[in-house]
């Protein structure tokens, strides 16, 4: 396959000044006939004029009129052109109903739906299929189905017909067509200017029920971009659809947003509180785009993080906002390290911004989004919150309308503080989690701190350099008072001293605040006892917590101790400590996962054993519960919340501190408590939580069947059922049970939700996954192999289950090598996957 390169990047030759589509949807013969007035752009190089398109039937095209006969490929098609402007005519042919691969126009349970992020739009017809060619759209859809959608505001409506028209020019992955029988549930909101915009959720009939806390999340997100970063929404509508058949959570398409429905439906019934949250996470991230990806949009692919990491700090400041600011952030550390720290730490490392690729698709990744979120909010550390209000606004400003780089965002930066970011930007093209390590010097009433940067060569990065690193930092004096409020040093050498004086004993200094760079901290000297005990910052306390449990895993596997008491004291003190609210209680009671002890014990050398791992967080959990006691059922009890439900902050803390009790709970009763909870519970999350116990417990079966029973219908709860069964399987079993799963009549394995929830969940319980036998290594492989010609796209991001491969022993090793090799022999595998696999194997 053709590798892509950033350095390669030129300007399209035209300019599209109009596009109008026509649409004659018919499932398996969907005509489009398309009008586009190109005009030349004299910033470009010459060039042939070629337009993408794949999978298309050409019918005939165009020029001011004529006939022509272009030269087609599987790519493509290029024709002359007259040498100033012009219009280019075509119709094509497509298959929505024929379309498995969810790009393009395809369908979904009988309703027509687009995905065209990143290069679909090319299975619609012929285009410049590139972000950087914005236009104006005009979209007539006629087709038998009571609701056509498109984007921008409607210009007519009748039956079997609707035109629309957008009027802020777009790139052609914003391109957005609906049709199908769908109802909605609508809401406005007034905009801070006055302008009326109608909203609507269409959702299939029977979901009509799951659409209030979405509408609300959206109404909410509106009112805080107004107030937060100035942005007004811009057309008189907006419409989200809710789509079952869907590779990702959400597209963020001009005034039609298409969401996974497990993105956008909830109810108490049927979802948890951490769905809850994350749907409103991702309504309010879709709609932030409107401005950062939307009105600002990038000018190439290798700036997806301009949008994507910038609307994932954006929402995660929503977030915060809404919700608890220090929960947001310490739940998000514990997403980044599980998520993006392996994918920087292995074969799949690449920067921030890529400088190549292959597929695109492959690209949307957890250092793109998220590690792109933590450089933006490093930034801001370094900048200021007011300078970074003024330089977003200036970056508002200066490119509305642009398709913008990574260079166009620095720039206002700098601009406004006078800064010179060169060495920042390293966050961008460097690959890498840095590790900094810090050693500790006292004398005189001074404390120096120490700090040493490096960062691993990679394949993307093979001689890393040092970056901008923003460490805050405070200090605890030995009775506890904090003696240094938090103060950010700006590291930017290899190595470099801070100095702290005037001090009067010793402190402990709580390093990383807030979590202020995304690096590994080496810091021995730590004392994380005293932290857990008395640090202010809620960020570092929670890590000290999280330290402690993991110094005693780590001898747990590695000699064979036992539990640590101190630790088990230290978390019994936070627990009951009622000056903290529930929900961090039950942030600080969670352990490192096993994939991430796995990756700290092959950072050290070590090759990890998977069963030893899972063993010694079980020895935990148990010595935890019989630390606890009787106080698990006290906890319990007072955190039962007794309102009726709602999925805010403090009633999902309750919940979630309660959740921890009754599983140490279960220990002793043998699934009492649970089996009560669970026949009792009016929500899905405390009956999905008891559920969860009493599989552990061994007693799920009746539990499993009534759930099945009463939720057969409800395709997102039965993803839950499905998922927990493998989830809460024992090593031993979980390839079976996931093996078992595939025959269940609504094992619906083209369905990418549900082939998520089986095989998504089985790669990710670590102990089954990497079990000595390969069972779980090989079943994953068959079924990639099976998906792959239908969906490429979930196929590749599934491959990610490997990229840890070279961290264990030579048996697993082998086996994993073979799966990998398996795959990469089989005929006609797509590009997606090839990528994926031949960069893991390396
Ligand atoms: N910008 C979108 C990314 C995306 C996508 C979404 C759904 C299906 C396929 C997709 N490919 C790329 C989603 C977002 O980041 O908001
Ligand atoms: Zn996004």
């Amino acid at each position: 396959p053709q590798t892509i390169y950033l350095s390669d990047y030129t300007a399209f030759g035209w300019r599209v000044e109009q596009v109008s589509l026509h649409f004659t949807l018919a499932p398996s013969a969907t005509r489009v006939r398309s009008r586009i007035a190109f005009a030349p752009n004299a910033d470009a190089p010459a060039q042939p004029f070629f337009l993408h398109g794949e999978a298309l039937t050409l019918i005939s095209a165009r020029i001011d009129g004529q006939d022509i006969t272009p030269d087609v490929t599987a790519e493509g098609l290029t024709c002359t052109v007259p040498d100033s402007a012009f219009v280019f005519e075509a119709e094509v042919e497509i298959d929505p109903a024929g379309n498995t691969a969810l790009e393009g126009l395809y369908m979904s349970n009988g309703m027509y739906c687009t995905q065209c992020e990143a290069e679909g739009f090319r299975k619609i017809t012929y285009y410049p299929d590139r972000p950087d060619v914005m236009a104006v759209f005009d979209v007539t859809i006629e087709g038998d189905l009571p609701v056509l959608l498109s984007n921008g505001n409607p210009v007519s409506t009748a039956q079997g017909r609707a035109e629309w028209h957008d009027p802020w020019p777009k790139p052609a992955y914003l391109f957005a067509l609906v049709a199908g029988d769908l109802v909605a549930h609508p809401g406005s909101f007034t905009t801070r200017s006055g302008r009326e915009v109608a909203l609507n959720l269409y959702v299939r009939p029977g979901d009509e029920g799951k659409c209030a806390f979405g509408m609300q999340a959206l109404k909410d997100s509106m009112k805080w971009d107004e107030d937060v970063y100035a942005r007004e929404y811009d057309l008189d509508l907006f419409n989200i659809v809710a789509v079952d058949d869907f590779n990702m959570g959400a597209m963020e398409n001009k005034g039609l947003n298409i969401f996974n429905s497990s993105a956008v439906l909830a109810s108490p019934e049927t979802s948890t509180d951490m769905n809850f949250e994350r749907i409103e996470a991702i309504i309010a991230h879709e709609y932030f785009h409107n401005w950062t990806g939307n009105r600002i949009t990038c000018r190439d692919w290798f700036q997806l993080c301009l949008k994507e990491g910038l609307t994932v700090f954006r929402d995660s400041q929503f977030t915060a906002d809404m919700r608890s600011a220090p929960v947001k952030r310490i739940s998000d550390v514990i997403d980044l390290r599980a998520r993006q720290f392996p994918e920087d730490q292995g074969p799949l490392a690449h920067p921030v911004r890529p400088d190549r690729f292959q597929e695109i698709n492959n690209f949307y990744t957890a250092t793109v989004y998220e590690k792109g979120a933590e450089v933006i909010r490093m930034l801001k550390t370094l900048v200021g919150d007011e300078a970074y209000a003024q330089a977003v606004q200036l970056y508002f400003d200066r490119h509305d309308g642009d398709a913008a780089t990574i260079e166009d965002w620095l720039k206002v930066f700098e601009e406004t503080t006078g800064r010179d970011l060169a060495q920042f930007k390293r966050w961008y093209t460097q690959a890498g989690t840095p590790r900094v390590s810090v050693a500790e010097d006292w004398a005189d009433g001074t404390l120096t701190l120490t700090f040493t940067q490096s960062t691993a060569p990679s394949a993307a990065s093979p001689d890393p350099q040092p970056q901008v690193i923003p460490i805050a930092v405070g200090l605890i004096a030995p009775d506890g008072a904090e003696v240094a409020t938090t103060r950010v040093l700006e590291m930017t050498e290899a190595t470099q001293r801070f100095a702290f004086d005037g001090l009067a004993q010793r402190p402990v200094a709580s390093i990383l605040r807030d979590f202020s760079a995304p690096v590994v901290l080496d810091h021995p000297d730590a004392d994380p006892a005293h932290l857990l005990a008395h640090d202010t910052d809620p960020f570092t306390r929670w890590e000290a917590a999280r330290t402690l449990a993991r110094r005693s895993l780590l001898a747990q596997i590695r000699d064979g101790a036992a539990p640590d008491e101190a630790y088990l004291d230290g978390i019994h003190r936070v627990a009951t400590d009622r000056s903290l609210d529930p929900a961090t209680r039950a942030l600080m009671m969670g352990a490192p996962g096993q994939s991430e002890l796995a990756g700290v014990l092959a950072e050290h050398g070590e090759t990890p054993d998977p069963m030893a791992i899972h063993a010694a967080l079980e020895d935990m959990r148990a010595a935890m519960a019989a630390r606890f006691g009787g106080d698990a059922m006290m906890l319990y009890a007072e955190n039962t919340v007794t309102e009726a439900y709602a999925p805010d902050a403090a009633q999902s803390g309750q919940r979630a501190l309660a959740g921890v009790m009754l599983s140490l709970m279960t220990r002793g009763d043998n699934g009492t408590a649970a089996q009560a909870q669970f026949d009792h519970a009016d929500n899905m999350t405390q009956k999905l939580g008891a559920l969860a116990q009493l599989i552990t417990a061994g007693r799920g079966d009746a539990a499993l069947a009534a759930f099945e029973d009463r939720w057969r219908d409800d395709r997102l709860v039965m993803d839950k059922w499905f998922g927990l069964q493998v989830a809460r399987a024992q090593p031993d079993d979980a390839a079976d049970v996931a093996q078992r799963l595939t025959a269940h009549p609504d094992f619906n394995w083209q369905n990418p939700n549900r082939f998520r929830a089986v095989f998504g969940t089985l790669a990710m319980h670590h102990a089954g996954f990497h079990h000595a036998s390969g069972k779980g290594y090989a079943l994953l492989a068959d079924w990639l192999i099976k998906l792959d010609p239908l969906n490429p796209q979930t196929t590749a991001r599934m491959c990610s289950a490997f990229q840890t491969w070279k961290r264990y022993d030579t048996e697993r090793q082998k086996l994993m090598k073979t799966q990998i090799d398996r795959i990469l022999a089989t005929p006609g595998l797509s590009r997606d996957t090839t990528e994926m696999l031949t960069r893991i194997a390396g």
